[in-house]
């Protein structure tokens, strides 16, 4: 994760880690300190097994969420209507801000990839924006 973050609407957090165990790495995400929202959601994407598997291809209008990748890595492309950015995300210390007004395409997994998402809200499909052009017309607003 040696990454710029050019797109609007998202950033680059890192996490705090204890990294000195002989058994495995801890990594700690708390509400209101290292990730800015309360967090109402949690659910993590694994068995992309697939390697032509693509996920993701929406915005969303309200929604805030963190994207890991706590095992493996995958590509993930931004897009906030004007600038696109797509990036490898391979390191379990660092969530990607998915703001709103974001669309964003998770894709290239590798087999033993697992991605972890932190939303600041429940599920709400109204709140998904699906559509290429209609997306590009609600960000141009
Ligand atoms: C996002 C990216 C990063 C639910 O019923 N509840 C949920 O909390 C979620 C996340 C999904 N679903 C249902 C909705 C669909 O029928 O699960 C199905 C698959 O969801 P979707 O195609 O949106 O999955 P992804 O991996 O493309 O997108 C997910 C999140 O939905 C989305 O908010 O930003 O991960």
């Amino acid at each position: 994760m040696n990454n710029k973050i050019r797109v609007k609407n998202s950033g680059i957090i890192k996490l705090q880690y204890h990294d000195d165990f002989p058994d495995g790495i801890l990594v700690i995400g708390e509400a209101q300190k290292n990730i800015p929202f309360d967090i109402k959601r949690v659910y993590y994407i694994s068995n992309l097994s697939n390697p032509k598997g693509v996920r993701g291809k929406h915005a969303h209008k309200k929604l805030e969420q963190y994207i890991f990748c706590v095992s493996g890595s995958f590509r993930l492309e931004l897009d906030d209507g004007e600038t696109k950015q797509s990036m490898l995300v391979d390191s379990p210390y660092y969530g990607i801000r998915l703001g709103t007004k974001l669309w964003h395409t998770m894709k290239k997994f590798s087999r033993d990839c697992v991605i972890l998402v932190l939303a600041s809200d429940y599920y709400n499909e109204k709140d998904y924006i699906r559509d290429y052009d209609e997306f590009l017309e609600y960000v141009s607003k």
